[in-house]
């Protein structure tokens, strides 16, 4: 038997996508030796992996980019309103070299387990590589969607076809000319990525179990002098972002649906509709916590759809009874048009279930559908799958899977009682999911680098929640939860789309909020934390 050789290091970082890459960037600086693992091939997370057809950000490229390094956004020259997948992985990219991070990320490389050690307060993090590390800190920047979703359906091996995951995409692409293919899941994968491969398949089936609402992305080519102008006052665009409810511009109104006419809400929903995406959620003040309100929003979107698919069985199939935004509102290009085409069919997995999959296709609802391949566009196990995916032990042995096996708990969604100097980047519990990721991501690395500054500074060796704290913010995330309408519905939001996973709704709603609380945790000595001294 050989004993694996422990290295010594201050921090190890998990992930090399938006967060790993700038914690990275930010625990050097303060002078740390610290080494990222990746599992993927490359730098990018999310925008290594979800390479499938259409993949694009559904926040504006301006704002969901870093502002931590002012050259950075000054220099980088962004082509659309919306970037697409490759634009953004050439941007990680820039970032790893440009802050000549490389050197401290190992490629190919799964972290397994992280034990920690109560008497030297370290963790022992093992990888699939067979090494063993050793390290002060130990950060989880594994992003909240990128453990993926993959149902088992019967006879799933003896499908002869080719299957894919939209979150695990070939990087060569796949060339679907010619092809009968079927996608499985309706949510903002599959709304981006079936309009595309209509276009290029023979035949395209579509299995939807739950209809979504898309409002038109109308992605366009980035004015370069519109561009100039914000570049000319950058911070001023960050700052007025950071004071919206989701971190990125909404241009969220004060007034609320109910309390205008028909005619001046209908006007509204409009304007938002033909200027497109996400910021359709903004239109009035109360479309997330009041039914009647969120009914007026959705209704308009319901028009739209039966105006836009010509087939009434059809539009009626893709009408959401739901309400608007409560599962992740999504943002289109021709999704609803696509329906039109006479090569896509779509397919109701509500009352015809899919029951197996069969050497040349699927069968549904008693129907054999032939196809030569099949896209599980299926989502992942949102926020806690790629946490859990790591065997992390804190205090006296104890799991991390046994401690959540109700449910995650944090504190800020940055650490969790009984797992010291564990760190959670845009964790359970923080705005993560529902705010723009990427200050999000920025919020969360200044946090905790200046945690860990003062932990050093002050001779101190570990810090973690205590359990009032933790308990508290778990009721307080909660509490602004339930006066809302997210809740309500079956979305990744709370788990439900992973059989058996315990319903919690997870993220924390108020961008601007959280940081304040999290700022003045920070400025009131860590209030909520425990603090051990140096051993
Ligand atoms: P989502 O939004 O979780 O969508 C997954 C879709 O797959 C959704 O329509 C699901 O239906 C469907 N699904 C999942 N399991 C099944 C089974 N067993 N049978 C049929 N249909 C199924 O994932 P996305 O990748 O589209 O988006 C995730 C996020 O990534 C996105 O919001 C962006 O933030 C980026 P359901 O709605 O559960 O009935």
């Amino acid at each position: 038997m050989t004993t694996a050789t422990t290295r010594d290091l201050d921090a190890i970082v998990v992930g090399a996508g938006f967060a790993g890459l700038y914690m990275l960037h930010r625990l050097r600086s303060l002078g740390l030796t610290v080494r990222a693992f990746e599992a993927g091939s490359g730098v990018g997370g999310t925008w290594f992996w979800n390479r499938y057809p259409g993949a694009r950000c559904d926040v504006e490229s301006m704002e969901y980019s870093y502002q931590f390094s002012d050259e950075l956004q000054q220099d980088w020259q962004w082509t659309e309103r919306y970037s697409s997948q490759p634009e953004i992985l050439r941007y990680l990219n820039h970032v790893a070299d440009r802050f000549d991070l490389r050197g401290d990320i190992q490629l190919e490389t799964r972290v397994e387990s992280a034990v920690y050690d109560e008497e030297s307060a370290r963790w022992t993090v093992r990888t699939s590589d067979g090494g063993q590390w050793s390290a002060r800190y130990f950060i989880m920047a594994t992003g909240c969607l990128s453990s993926t979703n993959l149902p088992k359906f019967p006879g799933q091996d003896t499908f002869r076809g080719q299957t894919f995951h939209t979150g695990r995409w070939p990087h060569e692409g796949v060339d679907f000319s010619g092809k009968r293919v079927a996608v499985i899941g309706t949510g903002s994968s599959a709304v981006q990525a079936i309009p595309l491969i209509a276009e290029e398949a023979e035949h395209l089936y579509v299995f939807q179990r739950t209809p979504n609402f898309s409002i038109p992305a109308r992605n366009h080519p980035l004015d370069p002098a519109e561009v100039a102008r914000i570049k000319k006052d950058y911070a001023e665009l960050r700052s007025r972002a950071a004071g919206m409810p989701f971190g990125f511009n909404t241009r969220s109104e004060e007034v609320a649906a109910l309390d205008v006419s028909e005619q001046e809400r209908l006007a509204e929903y409009e304007r938002r509709w033909e200027s497109g995406g996400l910021p359709f959620l903004g239109a009035f003040s109360d479309l997330i916590t009041s039914r009647e309100a969120n009914d007026t929003a959705a209704d308009f979107v319901r028009a739209k759809i039966r105006e836009i698919v010509r087939d009434r069985e059809v539009a009626d199939l893709l009408t959401p009874r739901t309400v608007l935004g409560c599962k992740r509102l999504c943002s289109d290009t021709h999704y609803y048009e696509t329906f039109n085409r006479p090569n896509v069919t779509l397919i109701d997995v509500t009352s015809r279930p899919i029951e197996a999959l069969t050497p040349g296709g699927l069968t549904a609802g008693g129907v054999e559908y032939e196809v030569d391949a099949i896209v599980f566009a299926t989502g992942f196990d949102a926020m806690t799958g790629a946490l859990l995916a790591v065997d992390i032990r804190g205090r006296d042995g104890l799991a991390l899977r046994q401690k959540w096996s109700e449910g995650p708990r944090t504190y800020l969604g940055l650490a969790t009682a009984g797992f010291p100097n564990l760190f959670f980047i845009t964790g359970p519990g923080s705005p993560s999911v529902l705010s723009n990721m990427v200050p999000s991501i920025e919020q969360h690395v200044n946090w905790i680098s200046a945690c860990i500054a003062y932990l050093r500074s002050s001779g101190k060796s570990s810090i973690e929640p205590n359990r009032d704290a933790e308990n508290a913010w778990a009721l307080h995330v909660n509490e602004i939860a339930d006066a809302t309408l997210y809740p309500t519905c079956n979305s990744w939001y709370i788990g439900a789309n992973i059989p058996g996973k315990p319903r919690v709704f997870m993220p924390y709603l108020g961008f601007p909020e959280y940081v304040e609380k999290a700022d003045a945790i920070a400025a009131n000595g860590y209030e909520g934390f425990e603090l051990s001294a140096q051993k």
